[in-house]
């Protein structure tokens, strides 16, 4: 059985973690194919909108612990290099909208892997556990980074310090998710979330991505110049074309993601 199983529905890719009597944690393996399953979805001009899932009753526990502390298994530095620094690079730089469908629990890695997502839902039932600080480690796949930008710093250090468990009605509150589903309905509306998104303007939403990634470390000088090329990209698209026709001619646009 496969750690990763992909899926692709239309335009949208569907990224499972499949390792759920583990609660998917990351062993080598998956951290890995992750990483190749990222880079198909990047390089397949069909695929237009990325959602990633947990299968069974969590989202993601973080690191295999076993393997972390296995003789024969990857040393610590080698668990960050090469299984989540490339996986969090790979989420900001592909230039495609990410969904993270959090379905359960996401502690750990598991945690900043959904928070360095462009669009983060949960299910009422998912929490978030900044899980690092009690056996002992920092919080690594770009934790220190993304969760002060999200919910600010007294949050983001008490947080990661205390180790709380934050459900997913909170993390809503505090602005470190998107939105929270119900249960029952949860699957749907991300779904529905993820579709949408695959049928929109996928440069432009690219490009939007973008120039939110360089805003955070850019002036509001330096910021206002990217804006001004990249608007003129998105300017240049077939979809700025079709949004702008469909709209005069009172019609639903037809985005071909081009
Ligand atoms: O080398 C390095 O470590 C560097 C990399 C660091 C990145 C990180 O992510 S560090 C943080 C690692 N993650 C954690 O510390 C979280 C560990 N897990 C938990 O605290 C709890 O499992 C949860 C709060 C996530 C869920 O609790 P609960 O009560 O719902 O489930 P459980 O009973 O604890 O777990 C169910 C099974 O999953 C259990 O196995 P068993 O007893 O049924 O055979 C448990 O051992 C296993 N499991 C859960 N998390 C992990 C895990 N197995 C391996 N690694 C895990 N992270």
């Amino acid at each position: 059985m496969s750690s990763i199983i992909f899926e692709q529905v239309e335009n949208l890719a569907v990224i499972k973690l499949n390792r759920p009597d583990k609660l998917n944690s990351f062993n080598r393996e998956m951290a890995l194919s992750m990483q190749s399953v990222l880079d198909k979805c990047e390089s397949d001009a069909s695929i237009r909108a990325i959602l990633i899932v947990g299968e069974g009753r969590a989202f993601c526990a973080g690191q295999d612990l076993e393997e972390a502390i296995s003789s024969d298994g990857p040393e610590l530095r080698k668990i960050v290099e090469e299984h989540y620094n490339p996986i969090i690079s790979r989420l900001r730089k592909i230039e495609l909208p990410i969904v993270a469908a959090v379905n359960g629990v996401a502690a750990g890695a598991g945690a900043n892997i959904a928070l360095a997502c462009d669009v983060v839902v949960a299910t009422q039932a998912a929490s978030f556990i900044q899980a690092f600080s009690g056996i002992g480690l920092i919080p690594d796949s770009g934790g220190t980074f993304t969760l002060p930008r999200l919910i600010g710093w007294q949050k983001a250090s008490a947080l990661m310090m205390l180790g709380d468990k934050i459900k997913a009605d909170e993390a809503e509150r505090m602005g470190m998710i998107y939105k929270v589903f119900e249960n029952e309905s949860f699957m749907e509306e991300s779904m529905k979330v993820a579709t949408r998104l695959s049928k929109m303007p996928t440069l432009g939403l690219g490009l939007t991505k973008r120039a939110l990634n360089a805003s955070l470390t850019n002036n509001l000088e330096e910021q206002l110049e990217i804006e001004e090329q990249l608007q003129t990209m998105a300017g240049q698209t077939f979809d700025y074309e079709e949004g702008v026709n469909s709209f005069l001619e009172k019609r639903r646009p037809n985005f071909k993601g081009e």
